[in-house]
């Protein structure tokens, strides 16, 4: 079995104090970090699954999550390059009612290395907070949402319907994204931009920000 594959399925386990050593012993036969990333990002697709087919429950999923993360520190430095600052401020956070935040600090690293500075509002974000954080940090150029649930759709749409009323809103603009989200809801929500993932997220920053 390859070693990308056992880091999947250590994951998948929740194995989590296992999973840093093998990516760094992957790393260390040469693996592409993007290419493990990714495989990564599959297994808690994986765990998605067996949580929606009942052969894993919360807890489980919660193991797996913190495995993940174990994963994703040892990667962090061989994905995350550039000088962060130099493109501007972006805040970002889950919003109300969601605690998933692996995917929005994917998202961060990768703006970070975009050259953006992030300020990361955490999860479970009520909309007065992203609101004050623009107003803390009047040269902020984008504000990214994560929601991971269809049940907190309802609360992106109204941050995102919130952002809009604020006489900030030409100063910047509003990405949204995670795993329910698509282009036809952010369009219909009034927010800029949504990207499937992390990388294309990046891109799509740099691109709002210019
Ligand atoms: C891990 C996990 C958890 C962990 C979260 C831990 C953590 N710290 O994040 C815990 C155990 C806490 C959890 C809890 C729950 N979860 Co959960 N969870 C997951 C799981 C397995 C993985 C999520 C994940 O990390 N994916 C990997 C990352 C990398 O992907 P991602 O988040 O989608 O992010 C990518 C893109 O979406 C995008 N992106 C994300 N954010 C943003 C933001 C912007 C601005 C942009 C541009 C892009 C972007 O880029 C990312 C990187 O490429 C998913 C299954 C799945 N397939 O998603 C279920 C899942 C999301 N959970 C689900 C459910 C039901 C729950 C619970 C309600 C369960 C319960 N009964 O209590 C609770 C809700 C808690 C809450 N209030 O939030 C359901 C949601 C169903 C639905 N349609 O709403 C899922 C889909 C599982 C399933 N198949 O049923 N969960």
């Amino acid at each position: 079995m390859s070693k990308i594959q056992t880091v999947a399925d250590t994951i998948i386990a929740g194995k989590a104090k296992l999973v840093g050593g093998l990516v760094q012993e992957a790393l260390d036969e040469g693996c592409d970090a993007a290419e493990v990333l990714n495989a990564m990002i599959d297994a808690m697709g994986v765990v998605g699954e067996k949580f929606k087919n009942n052969e894993i429950f919360v807890p489980e999923m919660l193991v797996a999550a913190r495995a993940m993360k174990k994963g994703v520190e040892v990667l962090k430095p061989h994905l995350a390059s550039g000088a962060a600052g130099s493109a501007g401020k972006m805040i970002l956070g889950t919003v109300a009612g969601d605690l998933h935040d692996i995917g929005k600090n994917l998202v961060g690293m990768m703006i970070e290395s975009a050259g953006f500075e992030v300020i990361d509002l955490g999860v479970d974000v009520p909309t007065e907070k992203f609101i004050e954080a623009v107003k803390a940090n009047p040269d902020v150029k984008i504000v990214g949402l994560s929601a991971l649930l269809t049940t907190t759709m309802p609360a992106l749409k109204d941050t995102v319907a919130a952002l809009n009323e604020q006489d900030f809103r030409s100063n910047i603009k509003i990405m949204v994204g995670g795993a329910p989200i698509t282009q036809e809801f952010a369009d219909e929500i009034g927010a800029d931009a949504y990207t499937p993932d992390a990388a294309s997220a990046a891109q799509k920053a740099k691109e709002l920000a210019a």
